[in-house]
């Protein structure tokens, strides 16, 4: 009998003797439940190891990429109840976010390019600030593949507070992810195009065509990326896809794989090959290696060139300064992923059996040595893959992404191919276990698996297909979020959880006792700025003021009253309503909604949020709290009159 055997056994055991006597009152006993749900023990044991009972709170917090819906999901393991939903590219309206003036400042700007708004985000990558290389709890940034963007969530308040359109790409797939320090967040291209934009003809794609990574400036204090002291570097056309900063060791350098560096442009149309055929006829593509601290001197000497008022390293400048090299790696690679202690990076190629394990010491001997194996067309140097390759190791089809085990030595892969998760030893290059899941695994998720200092004990799966697991609810499934214990050799499936909101690439998650949110604002706080509102009011000092064609009204609420409870206006006014929430009791949120207008606010404890519409016809419309907050909740209302004019 194994381990989790006995335990089960005892816990069928213990809860006999516990039962009898209530099944006696007529309680079911635990065989009982087991029977009419058709449960085995190992069914028991797996629910025992996730169910969270009343009140009791989880180990570890899940941030997940949302996918289509330009969101983020939190959840908590192991129970993988969702908490919230963080509105980042889209509006979402619980929480007011695109709604209220302050949130919509930001979601509006960052979503208009070219005089059209985008009303949507694909977000796939995550990633928790660190300090040392491990996360602090501080903050989180995603990015959006389509419209290349980047987001800046405070953990404070899990709101959004900033987003940074990139300058020079039209495609992103390689961030966010974050230096050791988080002085840098990283933003690579995807699909080439001209940097900055315009129009170049496909003929000149070798030529005119470019890749980029972008360096967002963090500033840790104002909790805001610096655009102004960020900077970019001109990478060959080829499909640059994830990142990952160095740590340790390698502080100061970043990785970023590519595929399709055939450059091929397809055309099917034409008679030529597809864009899938021309993009993986070779055996290699190309890893690229970066000193990006060499890159920041370049930028901070002004050796840079401007695109569309951003600073980018030219790649003939990286090339002559030594900051730029390429690696072969097999073959249409997917993730990079550094190692905790910062000495070995593993790269998956999708249609390789093998994961490459490469050795940053030996790329850096290579570097200093002078020992390339030639150039690429554009003269990037190419370091020989012989000279670097710390082991190859053949874990099964379709790898695709790496994260690390609190045991040193210790990864786990996603096998796309296979369904598979590979948990192995990076060291010496041998499998431990392989787990089926289902089905098509992407990425997976360690518990704070990309840190210096991996926590272990559980691995998430994130399936791109679910097929079977769950009830059918038409064509469009959920994806399937497997939560695995891997807190043995032997790793074990523990529970299926669906996500419904989109396609979450990638999620992070983080020990829970790390994040220490805000219970409330201080009194009058506009979230988005993180400064005292300017139109916030105290309890008796709400007021209507009226100019000519305008009203702005300073307003309250608390249980259970909306002060003023009576709004007066003349058609055709610009209408501003700032309100205040007074009350200091914890999740005593308010909301307010007014009857055909648009108007929808989440205002927590302390928050101020302001509304502005036009009146632009005149009746006679109720407005409401939409958070039943009280006994009197349904009586927490009041008129707006729009006068005719
Ligand atoms: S991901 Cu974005 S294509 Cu493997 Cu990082 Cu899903
Ligand atoms: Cu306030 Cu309902």
């Amino acid at each position: 009998m194994n381990r989790s055997m006995k335990l089960a056994s005892l816990l069928a055991t213990v809860s006999f003797g516990v039962l009898t006597a209530s099944q006696a009152m007529g309680a079911e006993s635990l065989q009982d439940v087991m029977k009419r749900r058709g449960l085995n023990e190992k069914d028991v044991l797996a629910a025992a190891k996730t169910y969270t009972p009343t009140g009791k709170r989880d180990e570890f917090l899940v941030f997940s990429s949302g996918g289509q819906s330009g969101q983020v999901i939190v959840y908590g393991i192991p129970s993988m109840r969702i908490l919230k939903y963080i509105g980042v590219f889209t509006p979402e309206p619980w929480q007011g976010y695109g709604y209220d003036d302050e949130s919509k400042k930001i979601l509006d700007e960052g979503s208009n390019i070219d005089g059209r708004q985008v009303k949507f985000g694909d977000t796939h990558h995550p990633a928790l600030s660190e300090t040392n290389g491990d996360y602090d709890g501080q903050y989180l940034f995603i990015n959006d593949k389509n419209f290349p963007r980047l987001a800046v969530i405070d953990l404070k308040d899990f709101e959004t507070k900033q987003i940074v359109k990139n300058p020079i790409m039209m495609s992103e797939h390689g961030g966010a992810f974050v230096s050791p320090n988080t002085d840098y967040i990283i933003e690579a291209s995807q699909y080439a195009a001209p940097l900055g934009g315009g129009f170049v003809p496909l003929e000149q794609f070798n030529e005119k065509y470019r890749g980029a990574v972008t360096y967002w400036k963090f500033n840790r204090e104002k909790g805001r990326i610096e655009p102004e002291n960020s900077f970019s570097l001109e990478l060959p056309p080829y499909s640059q896809d994830l990142s990952d900063f160095g740590k340790g060791p390698s502080d100061g350098w970043s990785f970023t794989n590519s595929f399709c560096s055939e450059r091929y442009v397809g055309g099917i149309e034409s008679g030529r090959p597809p864009f899938e055929a021309g993009c993986s006829a070779k055996d290699t593509d190309f890893l690229h290696v970066v000193n990006w601290k060499k890159g920041e001197e370049l930028f901070k000497a002004g050796k840079t060139k401007q695109i569309n008022g951003h600073a980018v390293i030219e790649m003939a400048t990286a090339i002559k300064e030594g900051m730029l090299f390429l690696i072969p790696e097999p073959k249409s690679p997917h993730g990079v992923d550094v190692t905790p202690d910062g000495k070995l990076l593993t790269v998956s190629g999708k249609l390789d059996s093998h994961v490459t394990v490469y050795s940053f010491e030996k790329i850096q001997a290579a570097i200093k040595a002078g020992k390339f194996s030639g150039k690429d067309e554009y003269g990037v140097p190419i370091i020989d893959m012989k000279d670097v390759i710390h082991k190859q190791v053949e874990l099964g089809l379709g790898p695709l992404h790496t994260q690390y085990d609190a045991k040193p030595c210790v990864a786990y892969t996603s096998l796309y191919v296979d369904s598979m998760l590979a948990k192995w030893d990076f060291c010496e290059g041998k499998v431990i276990d392989k787990i089926s899941i289902h089905y098509n695994i992407g990425h997976l998720m360690a518990m704070e698996g990309d840190t210096a200092h991996p926590a272990g004990k559980y691995v998430v799966a994130l399936n791109k297909l679910a097929i079977d697991r769950f009830n059918p609810v038409g064509p469009l499934h959920p994806q399937n979020h497997q939560l695995i214990d891997a807190s043995n050799d032997k790793m074990q499936l523990l529970y299926d959880m669906p996500l419904p909101l989109g396609e979450p690439h990638y999620a992070v998650a983080i020990a829970a006792d790390k994040l220490k949110p805000h219970v409330r604002y201080p009194h009058g706080t506009d979230s988005r700025t993180e400064e005292k509102h300017p139109a916030s009011v105290r309890a008796g000092k709400e007021r209507i003021e009226r100019t000519p064609g305008k009203v702005e009204v300073f307003g309250s609420v608390i249980r259970s009253h909306i002060t003023p409870e009576i709004m007066e206006v003349t058609e055709g006014d610009e209408v501003t309503v700032h309100l205040t929430n007074l009350e200091r009791a914890e999740d005593e949120t308010h909301g307010f909604a007014i009857s055909k207008h648009n108007v929808n606010l989440s205002l927590e404890p302390g928050k101020t949020a302001s509304a502005s519409f036009k009146a632009n016809k005149a009746g006679v419309y109720p407005y409401y709290c939409t958070e039943f907050c009280s006994a009197l909740h349904l009586e927490m209302q009041g008129y707006l009159i729009v006068q005719p004019a």
